[in-house]
C-alpha cells in the first residue's frame, strides 16, 4: 500500500490524529513562549529568535515509512514516525539552546522519550541541531491522550546552513556532487566559529553590564 488509508474510516482517524498533532504543537508552542517571556521578565533578554512548527505532509510521512520497511497505515505512522508534529526553535545562542531544552525536559507533563544532540555530535555531512522527541498529554472531551513532538534547538546560524543543505539536497535528490558537499562541510566549520565566537562576545558583553551594575548600583537585583 502506497498511500495512507483513505477510506472514510481511515480519514476519520487521519483527522482525530493530526487534531492530536496540531494541539500537541499549540502545547508545547507554549510552553516555549512562556518560558522565552519569563527569561525576558527575570534575565531581561529572550534566548528564542522564533519558533517554526509544521504537521508532515502524508507523502512524507508515506515516504518515511516506506524507507523503513513499514506498511503505509495509520497505526504505522504513530508508531514509527516520530516527527508528525515538529517545531523547530531558532535561538540566539548555542547555550540558549541547552537551557531551553532543560527547562523543557524537566517540565512534570513532559515525556523525553530521546535526545539526538547533532550539537557536541555534528552529522558527517556537517549537520548541527539538538532533536528532542517528547510526549504531552492533551486533554479531550474523553480523558487525555499522550501526543508525540519533535523538537529541533538550534541557533540562526546553524539554521541558515541546514536550510541551504535541505535545499541542495532536494535538487540533487539525494546525490550531491562531493565538491558541493566539501564546500558545505567548509561552511558547517564557519558556523560552529561563528556561534562559538558570537557566544563569547555575549558573554563579554555581559560580563560588562554586570560590573558596570555594581559599580554604578543602577540595578539592585539582576
Ligand atoms: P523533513 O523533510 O525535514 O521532515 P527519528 O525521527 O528519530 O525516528 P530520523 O528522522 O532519522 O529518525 O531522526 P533525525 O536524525 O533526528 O532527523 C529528523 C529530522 O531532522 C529530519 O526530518 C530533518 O528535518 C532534520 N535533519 C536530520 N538530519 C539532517 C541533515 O543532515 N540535514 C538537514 N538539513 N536536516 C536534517 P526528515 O523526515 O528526514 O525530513
Amino acid at each position: 500500500m502506497d498511500k495512507l488509508d483513505y477510506s472514510p474510516e481511515g480519514v476519520d482517524s487521519w483527522k482525530t490524529i493530526i487534531l492530536l498533532y496540531n494541539s500537541a504543537l499549540k502545547e508545547v508552542g507554549t510552553k516555549l513562549e512562556i518560558l522565552n517571556d519569563e527569561f525576558q521578565h527575570v534575565h531581561q533578554y529572550n534566548p528564542i529568535e522564533h519558533i517554526k512548527s509544521r504537521i508532515k505532509t502524508p507523502e512524507s510521512i508515506v515516504k518515511k515509512l516506506k524507507r523503513r520497511g513499514y506498511e503505509s497505515s495509520i497505526e504505522n505512522m504513530v508508531k514509527y514516525v516520530n516527527d508528525i508534529a515538529g517545531i523547530r526553535v531558532i535561538c540566539s545562542f548555542t547555550s540558549d539552546i541547552y537551557r531551553i531544552a532543560d527547562m523543557l525536559a524537566k517540565q512534570s507533563d513532559i515525556k523525553v522519550l530521546s535526545i539526538k544532540d547533532y550539537i557536541r555530535n555534528p552529522k558527517e555531512s556537517g549537520y548541527k541541531s539538538y532533536h528532542m522527541i517528547v510526549t504531552v498529554p492533551i486533554f479531550l472531551s474523553d480523558g487525555s491522550k499522550e501526543a508525540k513532538v519533535e523538537i529541533q534547538i538550534r541557533t540562526v546560524a546553524m539554521d541558515f546552513w541546514a536550510s541551504l543543505e535541505h535545499k541542495i539536497n532536494y535538487k540533487y535528490e539525494g546525490d550531491v556532487p562531493e565538491h558541493i558537499k566539501r564546500e558545505l562541510l567548509e561552511c558547517a566549520e564557519m558556523v560552529s566559529d561563528l556561534d562559538a565566537k558570537m557566544l563569547s562576545l555575549n558573554e563579554e558583553i555581559k560580563d560588562g553590564e554586570e560590573d558596570e551594575d555594581v559599580v554604578g548600583g543602577l540595578r539592585l537585583v539582576r
